[in-house]
């Protein structure tokens, strides 16, 4: 105590004002500590450097057994532990502290350029202190094999540190796809890694049951396998047929999940166990048919189900009494405070035609299914609470009446958290917009196959957890965030860092980090080194926040199209052709906005020096006689307007994302679009292109017809094509049509994209309205 406090005082004395104005300065640790004061000197640790620390105390040599274990791994220097009072210069010393400000999980680390001294009140502290330790040593520090060097530099500074919320989750679906237990040791390492203290463990879905219950053992034996439909698209996956075998799937036994939750609770982290009910439980069902309204019977999902009816049935007591053993023994397995039990998602058909979930209703004098699910909910927690536990669910909780002591899980947006605060419960913020990262994070043509949606990096770090809307008091309900992996497309573990890393950086930092000071091209430059670590781990991570996003805007000084060229990242070279070929290091470096005289394709990537960071984006301009021409539509589209009325005519097609702000899109009926030329003109080309992508219901166009004319009255037709509607599904692909002409002028240009109408037989929306998509007519 007396020694940090005296090198503390030194150190402030001969700190120079500048240092501490700033904010993270030569320390690149993530997440961003609440405060650091960069020295200027450096210590280095060395061969000799040993780990000083009160042997007498258990938390210190825990902690001092740790700390030796990784740094001998990846330093190879024997760092000896040696008793606090034998501490020399060049050594590491451990000190549990008495500072209340620091609270439970705070730390402070002071290096001068003889010393380091990592302070805590406890075991909790002590580790983040470690962390941040590890995080100023070069990134090889996280290697598991040796790095020899003759010493490994640190800048001299002081860190102070605690976190902003008690809750720091992550989230893993291990249903949709099961992922063995020694992932599950990565992962927490992973969590560990970013000071995470809560592993939401998403462990029954539909699709595969993976805890062991002894007192219902078909839970497992049946319910955690499924037929294997791994080469189809999830929502393409037909249910298990008669003869077929369930092979795919897995499930951790009860002494695997002692050793799990050990492991976790050495890290400082409490797994929250999530046991789905009412719904997303087709695989116990599977089991046990008995417990639903129909009695099956049942087989696991392979893939999507939607939506979900098969549901538990609220008005049978025995599935109650099941639903109590079963978590009986999964309190047993998990000592933290929370069960999560899901609630999300359930469609209450079967519920309103079953005689004993209506008797139920009436018994109870409930008002409706809503109220059953409530009170399917409070049943529960009443078993919960007297156990000693408490309840959080998804904010399908409040609907109906909330539990009295529940904890929502707000992820249709903000919404429930902020009603669950109001009426006095505690919420946990994982809004779909923010935190899910089963979203796409780049470009998608750049990325694996993803659920949807778009969640780069950038906009995790954005995220502020406690609403506006919400008072002081209220908003001391928001326990934190957490953001969630949902797997239906994400199958293996690499694909599983890959999703999250570096996303979950961003998400470290937005629950631990104070809110002032957030600034992205901060965190972005901390990134960097950050990724290093990643590698020295052996993780895979992503590299979209890299990728470069090209921006097309209409000079209207000189009348052409410029493109301008950023990244997430914004670091790096920017590099790139207009040929079509490849972007090399030696290709020209972007500069300033690229003026484009005609059309191209135009492909970038970012290099640090002849190293490529990223993946190459195209984007094809086209500049052509109808550019920034006006266009009028036969009926205008509504939902898919992306660009407004000038889209069609702007330079730029439309991608692979239905939604990307490009393609006019049409529902049910077809679409009709007339360009004016502006003065009658000799036409040479025509071209148009189309969008499919059946799961979103989105066809090619049945038929396409080009008109021409002087005049919208009279107008001839020019060009007709034809294209056979798809008879299986297709996900995101575009079609271009183009006509030449030998002799044709003409002042207005009519498309003419029929829409095949309806949903064929085979699809999940048969005899459902279709929609068809255009972008950019191309007239040369
Ligand atoms: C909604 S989030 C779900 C999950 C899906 C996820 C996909 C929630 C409570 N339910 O079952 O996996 O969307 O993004």
């Amino acid at each position: 105590m007396l020694r940090i406090a005296q090198v503390l005082f030194a150190f402030y004395a001969t700190m120079s004002l500048l240092a501490a104005q700033e904010t993270s300065g030569r320390f690149a640790v993530v997440p961003r500590p609440a405060h650091v004061e960069p020295g200027d000197d450096e210590f280095l640790l060395t061969e000799d450097s040993r780990i000083a620390f009160d042997g007498s105390d258990e938390t210190l040599a825990r902690a001092a057994a740790e700390l030796g274990r990784r740094l001998r791994q990846s330093t190879g220097y024997p760092l000896n532990l040696i008793g606090a009072d034998d501490a020399n210069d060049g050594d590491v010393a451990l000190e549990l502290i008495v500072d209340p400000s620091l609270g439970d999980e705070g730390y402070s680390v002071i290096i001068t350029d003889n010393r380091v001294m990592i302070g805590a009140n406890g075991g909790g502290g002590m580790l983040y202190g470690i962390e941040t330790f590890m995080q100023l040593l070069s990134p090889e520090a996280y290697s598991s094999s040796t790095v020899r060097k003759d010493e490994w530099v640190v800048p001299t500074g002081v860190i102070r540190d605690s976190p902003r919320f008690a809750w720091r989750g992550m989230h893993l679906d291990v249903s949709r796809h099961f992922f063995p237990a020694e992932f599950i040791y990565r992962y927490i390492d992973m969590l560990a890694m970013h000071k995470f203290n809560v592993f939401h463990w998403h462990l029954v879905d539909d699709q595969g049951w993976r805890v062991e219950i002894k007192r219902w053992p078909r839970l497992t034996e049946v319910g955690a396998w499924r037929v294997d439909r791994e080469d189809k698209h999830w929502n393409a996956r037909e249910p298990q047929g008669e003869g077929d075998r369930a092979t795919y799937g897995g499930y951790y036994s009860q002494e695997e999940i002692r050793d799990i939750v050990a492991y976790a609770a050495e890290r400082r982290i409490t797994i929250v166990p999530e046991i789905e009910m009412p719904a997303h439980v087709t695989c116990a069902l599977a089991a046990y048919p008995q417990f639903s309204c129909t009695g099956g019977p049942f087989t696991v999902p392979p893939g999507g189900v939607w939506p979900i009816t098969d549901i538990y049935c609220a008005g049978n007591d025995s599935t109650f009494i099941f639903l109590e053993e079963v978590l009986t023994e999964v309190m047993d397995l998990f000592p933290g405070k929370y069960i999560h039990i899901g609630g999300d998602e359930a469609t209450k058909t079967e519920w309103e035609i079953c005689e004993k979930c209506q008797a139920r209703i009436k018994d109870e004098g409930l008002a409706d299914e809503a109220e059953l699910q409530s009170y399917f909910i409070r049943r529960m927690e009443k078993f919960l609470v007297s156990k000693g536990k408490r309840l959080i669910g998804w904010d399908e909780i409040l609907e109906g009446g909330l539990a009295p002591e529940a904890t929502v899980m707000s992820w249709r947006g903000v919404a429930g958290g902020i009603a669950a605060a109001r009426e006095g419960h505690d919420a946990v913020m994982t809004p779909t917009s923010h935190c899910y990262f089963d979203y796409y994070q780049g470009r998608q043509e750049l990325e694996p196959l993803a659920i949807g949606g778009y969640l780069p990096v950038s906009k995790v770090y954005a995220y502020e957890p406690v609403p506006d809307s919400l008072t002081d008091d209220e908003a001391k309900h928001i326990l934190g965030a957490q953001a969630n992996v949902w797997t239906e497309y994400i199958p293996t573990p690499e694909h599983v860092q890959y999703m999250t890393l570096p996303r979950m950086a961003a998400m470290a930092e937005v629950v631990w980090s104070p809110k002032e000071g957030k600034e992205w091209t901060d965190f972005a430059r901390r990134l960097r080194p950050l990724l290093h670590r990643y590698e020295a781990r052996g993780y895979d991570y992503a590299r979209s926040a890299y990728s470069v996003d090209p921006a097309v805007l209409f000079d209207s000084a000189g009348q052409r199209l410029v493109v301008s060229l950023s990244s997430e990242m914004g670091t790096g070279d920017v590099r790139y052709t207009l040929d079509g070929s490849d972007p090399s290091a030696a290709s020209t470096l972007y500069r300033k906005p690229i003026r484009m005289e005609r059309t191209a394709t135009l492909r970038a990537a970012a290099f640090s020096g002849a190293e490529k960071l990223s993946g190459v984006t195209s984007q094809p301009v086209f500049v052509h006689s109808a550019l920034r021409k006006s266009v009028t539509y036969a009926v205008r589209p509504v939902r898919y307007n992306g660009g407004g009325d000038g889209a069609l005519t702007d330079g730029i097609r439309g991608g692979f994302l239905h939604a990307d702000g490009r393609w006019q899109g049409m529902q049910g009926r077809d679409l009709e679009a007339t360009v004016d030329l502006g003065k009658y003109v000799q036409i040479r080309t025509v071209a148009t292109t189309h969008l499919q992508n059946t799961y979103s219901w989105i066809f090619f166009p049945a038929r396409v017809e080009y008109l021409a004319g002087n005049d919208t009255t009279e107008m001839k037709r020019v060009a007709v094509f034809e294209r056979p509607l798809t008879d299986e599904h297709d996900g995101p692909s575009i079609i271009e049509f183009r006509e030449q002409f030998k002799n044709l002028s003409a002042r207005y240009i009519r498309v003419k994209a029929t829409n095949v109408a309806v949903c064929p037989e085979w699809h999940l929306g048969a005899g459902q309205p279709t929609w068809v998509f255009l972008d950019e007519i191309v007239v040369e």
